[in-house]
């Protein structure tokens, strides 16, 4: 098991930095249409012992560059503090490791991938993808500053270069270990902070011929499900294909095929290569096409985006202080990074929300950041049994309910916060 966390026990407060411009175009023209408060980062679960220290927050802000359509944040957290000591493991859920059983399965068959040929995972996490790769036979590569996790592809022998992707260190990897055939970042791209220099690593590393393949959330999925909960400080971009192909074009490479997921909140898959290697696909006109025809590159998209977002807050405000005032217990599932934004936001603590259950034995025995919640094991569902459990980790619907049957047929609650508050 990973160790856990040295980064929870300082209470240093590195300052965040001001993003006057946009990270894709460099445009100074940038629209803030949300506004989420001073929060604590989402991911730095904290000790008993810290919950009366000083707690670092941040300001948590979306724009809209009236250049290029890309939405970012306003600040950018320094990466050392919420990627060196990292909390979430890709294995938590069982939905995920069976997408990335998929992907990788898709990798190995797409690109004929052989014995020799490496593939690098940037932001390896705990190694569910580059085991998978390395079952099917291809030789894997991790790269992640987090060095908690680090114990996870050692003890399965995967090689693991524990650092940021950039230029720099792509020069390093490729000394070490050659170029990739495949380089893969699932769920990473949103925290690039240099998203130039990264790309400049990416032509470096990438092999003649190699391809780029990026998950990430997809940002007309977040409009869609109305998803406010998902920005925090980590994701710094929310990424639609409009500004990302701009992105690229920018360094002689371009998007040849996209697809869109149902994982987690509804994703985007990307395929990039240099300009000219590979043969761009029409599904990129059409996405890019759909983009237009429902204005993401308009700005009062994302002010109507707002308002829900405000509304979906004030109902799940109100729902839940009523539902107290009648005496009914009300709990949280799913200790997400989300899950956080959106008790910050909402203003519920320990007195609305008696507990967060979740199965990560990282979280249990911590708090949640700024709301100061216990995170406990799921057992505690039977033991105390809330009258109503608010969903935080709201992507694995399916999952959580399958599970807990048990708590529904004994009367028990669920309540989804998003696209709309309901009760299920
Ligand atoms: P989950 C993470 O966000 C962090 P989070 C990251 N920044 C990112 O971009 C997204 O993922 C994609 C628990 N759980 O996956 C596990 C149960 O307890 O929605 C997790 O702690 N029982 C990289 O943190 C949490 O819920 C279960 O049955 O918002 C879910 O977190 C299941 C399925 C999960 O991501
Ligand atoms: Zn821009």
């Amino acid at each position: 098991m990973a160790k856990l966390a040295g980064a929870r026990e300082s209470t240093s407060h590195a300052p965040s930095r001001l993003l006057g411009q946009c990270m894709v175009c460099g445009s100074g023209d940038l629209d803030a249409f949300l506004d989420l408060g001073q929060t604590a980062l989402a991911n730095r679960f904290l000790r008993a012992t810290f919950l009366d220290a000083p707690e670092p927050t941040y300001p948590l802000r979306a724009a809209f560059c009236r250049g290029c359509a890309h939405v970012q944040l306003t600040e950018a957290v320094p990466p050392d503090a919420m990627f060196r000591d990292y909390l979430y493991i890709s294995s938590g859920s069982d939905t995920l490791v069976a997408h990335l059983e998929d992907l990788s399965r898709l990798l190995a068959a797409r690109y004929s991938l052989g014995p020799g040929e490496l593939v690098i995972d940037i932001g390896c996490n705990d190694g569910t993808l580059l085991n998978s790769l390395r079952r099917l036979g291809v030789r894997p590569l991790g790269i992640d500053p987090a060095e908690n996790l680090a114990a996870f592809t050692q003890s399965a022998g995967i090689p693991r270069y524990a650092d940021y992707f950039n230029s720099k260190t792509a020069t390093r990897v490729v000394e070490a270990w050659g170029n990739a055939s495949v380089i893969v970042a699932t769920n990473t791209f949103p925290h690039i902070q240099d998203l130039h220099d990264f790309v400049e690593g990416l032509r470096i590393a990438l092999a003649p011929g190699g391809v780029f393949v990026i998950e990430a959330h997809y940002l007309a999925d977040l409009l869609d499900r109305v998803a406010f909960d998902t920005i925090y400080h980590e994701h710094v971009s929310y990424w639609a294909l409009g500004p990302m192909a701009q992105l690229f074009e920018q360094h002689g490479m371009e998007v040849v095929d996209v697809e869109r997921l149902t994982v987690h909140h509804g994703q985007l898959r990307t395929f990039v290569q240099r300009k000219g290697e590979g043969i761009v696909q029409p599904n990129v006109v059409r996405v890019r096409e759909e983009e237009r025809a429902r204005q993401m590159d308009r700005i009062q998209t994302y002010r109507d985006f707002a308002s829900r977002s405000l509304r979906i807050r004030d109902d799940l405000r109100s729902m839940i202080h009523s539902l107290r005032a009648e005496g009914r217990s009300v709990a949280a599932y799913g200790a997400s990074a989300k899950g956080n934004t959106l008790l910050s936001f909402a203003e519920l603590g320990p007195t609305a929300i008696e507990f967060v259950v979740d199965r990560s034995p990282l979280k249990q025995g911590l708090f949640t950041p700024g709301t100061h919640i216990a995170v406990v094991g799921p057992e505690r569902i039977r033991d105390s049994s809330p009258d109503y459990l608010l969903l935080l980790a709201w992507n694995f619907v399916d999952e959580i309910l399958r599970q807990q049957e048990e708590f529904r047929r004994r009367g028990g609650k669920f309540i989804v916060p998003v696209p709309t508050v309901t009760i299920v």
